[in-house]
């Protein structure tokens, strides 16, 4: 399976729209952490999500989707990364990973709870029945990051 590196996008409470692209800047982090906390990752499932448009291109998409939660708040802005392999080991390298991020300043440490996702461009005609293995880690707006990486598996239809 590929994946499309360069189409992707997320959401946010569901709310909004695909972009597609390469994600635009952020705000820099608020001089002032909001906390120690790193954030968490719950829930997460990783689905078929159908034929979508990613900035005029319609691709197979996969959507991965989870509950986040960071005690101090700081999800005002955040950064989703995603690493995958074929090798069904638990174990996916995450030094180079597909990131989504998305900022809803101001950053007031006010965003403690958040349905996320991001979808995923698959990149050609995948095989049936192919398993890949997808690593998922959420970075909160003071640049900490849910640890372990949370696996997930799916098997291509
Ligand atoms: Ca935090
Ligand atoms: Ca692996």
């Amino acid at each position: 399976m590929k994946l499309s590196p360069s189409a992707r996008c997320l959401g946010f409470l569901a709310l909004v729209a695909c972009s597609g692209g390469t994600p635009e800047d952020t705000d820099p982090p608020p001089p002032t952490p909001c906390g120690a906390t790193p954030p968490t990752v719950a829930n997460a499932v990783i689905v078929d999500n159908g034929p979508m448009d990613f900035g005029g291109q319609v691709w197979p998409s996969l959507r991965i989707t989870f509950d986040a939660a960071d005690a101090d708040g700081a999800l005002t802005a955040y950064r989703i990364l995603v690493g995958f392999d074929d090798d069904i080991d638990q174990i996916v390298d995450l030094t180079d990973p597909i990131v989504a991020e998305n900022d809803f300043g101001p950053h007031d440490c006010s965003i403690s709870e958040a349905e996320l996702f991001i979808d995923i461009a698959v990149n050609g005609e995948p095989e049936s029945g192919i398993v890949t293995e997808f690593a998922l880690v959420l970075e909160d707006s003071d640049g900490q990051q849910s640890d372990p990486p949370v696996i997930l598996q799916i098997t291509t239809p």
